[in-house]
Parts: structure tokens; sequence; C-alpha cells
């Protein structure tokens, strides 16, 4: 069964939207298979990150991440890392489509509530940087 690492991102801790967005990825057939509330150092938002190191947004990003704690899941399911990329909606709230996560419930970037691994190498990374293994 594939599997995709779901951060549940400090705003939406901090807006109580945990078990909303737990619902939603239930709601569409997907497992909770780990689940674990955490801070993020500084060192696991680098490497997580790596990828957008050159960005300008890249310092921004970080102090969002490692500011609050977050809910990091490890979610299961057929083709879970596209299906939770669908269920997220696009990076930007003020784009993502009416239904999805970001575009029913966020307004502008950073504070999208939500990470959703991009491909199944990347989950398969992230998944051994928040979980260990
Ligand atoms: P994704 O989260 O949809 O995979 P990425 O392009 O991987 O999107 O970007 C990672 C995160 O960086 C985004 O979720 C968002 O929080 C933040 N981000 C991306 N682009 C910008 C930007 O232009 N300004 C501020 N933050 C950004």
């Amino acid at each position: 069964m594939e599997e995709t690492l779901v951060l549940v991102k400090g705003d939406g801790v901090k807006r109580r939207l945990i078990g909303e967005i737990i619902r939603r990825i239930e709601d569409k057939g997907l497992y909770i298979r780990d689940l674990r509330m955490m801070s993020v150092s500084r060192e696991l938002a680098e490497e997580h990150y790596a990828e957008h190191r050159e960005k300008p947004f890249f310092e921004e990003l970080v102090e969002f991440i490692t500011s609050t704690p977050v809910v990091a899941m490890r979610v299961g399911g057929d083709g879970a890392v596209k299906a939770v990329r669908n269920l997220m909606g696009a990076t930007n709230p003020a784009e993502a489509a009416p239904g999805t996560i970001r575009g029913d419930l966020a307004l502008s970037m950073p504070d999208n509530l939500v990470h959703g691994s991009d491909s199944p190498e990347n989950a398969e990374r992230e998944i051994r940087l928040f979980f260990g293994e």
C-alpha cells in the first residue's frame, strides 16, 4: 500500500482544524497509519524543504514550520500521494479550487494548512525524516 507524509501545519493546529483535515483524509478512504504532534527543529525543516533552499521564501517557510507544533501523519492507501495532493488543492490558497482543503479553508501563503509529499520517492524520504523508519 502506498504511503505519503501529511503535515497539518501550525496554522491548521492553531485554528483547530486537525479534526477537519483528518476527516477529509479518512472520508476519501485513506488510512491514518501513524500520527504525532511534534515540534519541527530548524535542522528537520531545512532537510524537509531542501529543494526550496534557494527560493526567496525559504527563510519565511522555515520560520513558519518551526514556530509552532505540527501534526505529522503517515497516510496510506491506493495512490495515496496523488489522492492527498488532490484533497489539498493548489499551493496558493487564493488559487485552490473550492472543495479542496486549501480552497475551502485557507486564504493566503504561506498559511496553507497542509503539506503532502509530491511523489512516492519524496514520501519515503519525508516519512523517514519525520518517523525515522
Ligand atoms: P506544496 O506545499 O503545495 O507542495 P511547494 O511549492 O512545495 O508547495 O512549497 C512548499 C511550501 O512553501 C508551501 O506549502 C507554502 O507554505 C510555502 N510557499 C511556497 N511558495 C511560497 C511563496 O511564494 N511565498 C511564501 N510561501 C511559499
